[in-house]
């Protein structure tokens, strides 16, 4: 069980600054005026509200003081009090010329006024609203006028978790999952399910256990990490891995007890539950011998699987499918295209007002190296975009942010500029694949926030295109949530970002250790510096100027320059002794470029206008090419990768001046994962200077040791 005395368990929610807030008398009492009634499982929220409030004041005043909780004004008894008004939403909406939804608060505190206020129009408004006080209030943040008001940017917001029911989570590096484990202890079950037969395939045992899996039991902590989410204003998860297995399958099935009870907490911070399926589930679960989408019974059989579903879990979200990618069943196994699928679970859906979410990310993995002609990067936006407008409405594309995979740097993906009659979710990953693996501190904030805002005209952005963003999960059952302690602020800084794609990711980034571990300048200065810092900084010791994928394929982690170079994965720098990069121009290249609008269009395709960190994304150049920065490629190698590795050494020196000012374990925890990013540093700046050195025979300027 995890130990919730752990100085990063509460996250950025202790609430600790208060205890020296002018405004602590505030929470002395609260009076919760409701215009009209809320219907009972909507009470859940309110108590969610209330309990947060309670916890707030004992913090304050101590936990055996009780806060007053008042139902008039003529009541209240205490000079200072928290007014919490619920207001009807249609006389909201119509009265008000704010571009209001049912998340919408607005924090008022009128100067002469004994009461602070929140308005909300609906009961998650109310508790975003109080969590949008405290953050203010824990921020030491002063009201410059009477009113504040908030409206998220995009109306779902949403986690993607990859937890399988066995308890292990694709791409976790925070222990396992917080939803899911074995009742039994793992080990001994395995080794009897071996000894009595079953002994290599995973699956195999998988599907002989499943009866030992279950829910976790630690509860509690699912509550916690809802509360956690519900603050930052996250309102949609997807609990299972998209790569749906044969036990997952189960799900929409025999185990949907599990995902009832996941669905019955998170419904107290108004998060509402997707499930991952399988596309080929009738088959899997036995009931039929096709999953072909025009086949009528296929259609009668998910028609009747979703009206079960939603009578055990009547605010299910919906679903989220994989189309054709790495081994999971696509339409194409049937000739059938990604629309004929997605609108048959689509219209399953409809009656209950549940959503699908369809994953694109597709890539051949049967290519060849040495065929320079197919590229990659252009297949999602191939596949898709001659089916724009055939989607149901409530079917969502989820595009992942750049054409490749989650690399340090890509550009964006051309699909948020085209299909304009698709919704669209742009997705991150939150955790650091391919950033470090949460060993590596690599605050993401920045590069997110400049995806989203990135221009497509004079007067849009990307963010103007899409009706959701989605991330990968962070998250594992460690006692600090994310391993690294600063991998916290990704997922805070995420969830802040999507509230409020204008909010910087310094603005974020503050707000995070302010609540965290609150003023002390130095402390906040430090940990500001290298958060914001360090995504560069890992860029500068990795793979240069855009090319990504230098990483060992096994594990995506450490560096293998040509780990992927003669692979059919599609993936290739093409160094050799005279240059390096992809050449994908419109005229010489391989047309990826063609996928964009104007202004990128052109930005992208001419060496000239190219941003010198997606160089080698889009041309093929010599060593000798000289960067807009004024340095050659082969010399900006060498620089970032040495200055990378000074960068990693300077946080060390840096963290260590922290000793005695935050609590021990995260200071030593953290040291800890420091030295071993210097490690990690020191082999990337060696092996991919080294191998630059040795093919193009060109000397560092600085003569500086390579090797
Ligand atoms: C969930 C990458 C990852 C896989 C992941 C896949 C996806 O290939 O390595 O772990 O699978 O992306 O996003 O579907």
């Amino acid at each position: 069980m995890v130990n919730k005395s752990d100085a990063m368990y509460q996250g950025w929610l202790s609430h600790n600054n208060l205890k020296d807030s002018p405004y602590q008398d505030y929470f002395r009492a609260v009076l919760l005026q409701k215009d009209t009634n809320y219907l009972s499982k909507i009470e859940k929220l309110i108590d969610s509200s209330l309990n947060e409030l309670k916890f707030t004041h004992a913090q304050i005043f101590g936990n055996k003081s009780i806060l007053p909780v008042y139902q008039a004004l003529e009541e209240v008894e205490e000079d200072k009090f928290i007014y919490l008004h619920l207001i009807s939403s249609d006389k909201a909406y119509r009265t008000n010329s704010k571009n209001l939804d049912s998340f919408s608060f607005m924090l008022y505190n009128k100067n002469g006024f004994n009461y602070l206020k929140i308005n909300a129009y609906s009961p998650i408004g109310l508790l975003y609203g109080i969590f949008g006080l405290l953050r203010f209030l824990d921020c030491n943040e002063t009201f410059h006028k009477d009113e504040i008001w908030q409206t998220p940017s995009y109306s779902i917001r949403m986690i993607n978790h990859l937890d399988n029911l066995d308890g292990t989570v694709e791409r976790g590096y925070a222990g396992s999952s917080i939803f899911f484990e074995a009742k039994r202890n793992k080990a001994l079950t395995k080794s009897i399910m071996e000894e009595i037969g079953l002994s290599s395939s995973s699956e195999l045992i998988r599907e002989a256990l499943k009866d030992d899996y279950d829910i976790a039991e630690d509860r509690e902590r699912i509550h916690d990490y809802g509360r956690l989410l519900c603050s930052i204003g996250i309102n949609s998860i997807v609990i299972n891995n998209s790569n749906v297995h044969t036990l997952e399958t189960k799900f929409i099935d025999s185990r949907l007890d599990i995902v009832r009870k996941i669905s019955d907490i998170l419904a107290y911070w108004g998060i509402k539950t997707y499930i991952s399926i399988n596309y080929a589930a009738p088959i899997i679960l036995k009931e039929l011998d096709t999953s072909d989408p025009l086949d009528i019974r296929v259609g009668k059989w998910w028609k009747e699987k979703t009206a079960y579903l939603y009578s055990q879990i009547p605010d299910l979200g919906g679903f989220m499918v994989k189309s054709d990618t790495k081994g999971q069943p696509g339409p194409f196994a049937y000739g059938r295209s990604h629309t004929d699928v997605a609108n048959m679970l689509g219209e399953a859906l409809k009656p209950f007002g549940g959503i699908l979410i369809y994953r694109c990310f597709v890539f051949n993995d049967r290519q060849d190296w040495r065929d320079r002609v197919t590229d990659r990067a252009k297949l999602t936006f191939d596949t898709y975009t001659p089916l724009d407008g055939e989607f149901l409405d409530n079917v969502y594309l989820q595009i992942k942010n750049g054409p490749m995979d989650f690399q340090v740097r890509e550009p964006i993906s051309p699909l948020f500029s085209a299909m304009d009659e698709t919704n669209k979710f742009m997705e991150l990953q939150i955790t650091g694949e391919y950033t470090g693996q949460q060993k590596h501190v690599c605050y993401l904030v920045p590069y997110w926030s400049e995806l989203l805002n990135t221009k497509i005209n004079t007067k849009e952005t990307i963010s103007d295109h899409i009706c959701g963003v989605s991330a990968v999960s962070n998250i594992g059952n460690d006692s600090n949530w994310t391993g690294h302690t600063l991998a916290l602020a990704n997922l805070y800084g995420y969830a802040r970002l999507i509230w409020d794609t204008s909010l910087s990711s310094e603005e974020i980034a503050k707000e995070w250790i302010i609540q965290t571990f609150g003023f002390h300048s130095k402390v906040c200065s430090t940990i500001l510096h290298i958060l914001l810092d360090s995504w560069h900084t890992y860029e500068n010791y990795t793979s240069p100027l855009g090319t990504g994928y230098m990483v060992s394929p096994k594990d995506h982690y450490s560096p293998d320059v040509d780990g992927y170079e003669y692979s059919r994965l599609g993936i290739y720098h093409l160094a050799d002794h005279k240059g390096i990069g992809r050449n994908r121009t419109i005229e010489s290249g391989t047309g990826f470029v063609g996928q964009y609008k104007e202004p990128l269009r052109s930005r992208y395709n001419h060496l000239s206008t190219c941003p010198d960190e997606l160089l080698l994304f889009f041309h093929h150049v010599p060593y000798t090419h000289v960067l807009h920065s004024g340095k050659t490629v082969i010399q900006h190698i060498y620089d970032s990768h040495f200055e990378g590795y000074e960068q990693v050494k300077d946080y060390i020196t840096k963290w260590k001046e922290l000793k005695g000012l935050i609590p021990d374990s995260i200071y030593s925890h953290t040291l800890d994962r420091l030295q071993t990013q210097l490690g990690s540093a020191r082999d990337w700046c060696d092996q991919i200077n080294s191998y630059f050195y040795r093919l193009s025979d060109i000397k560092d300027e600085k003569g500086r040791t390579i090797y």
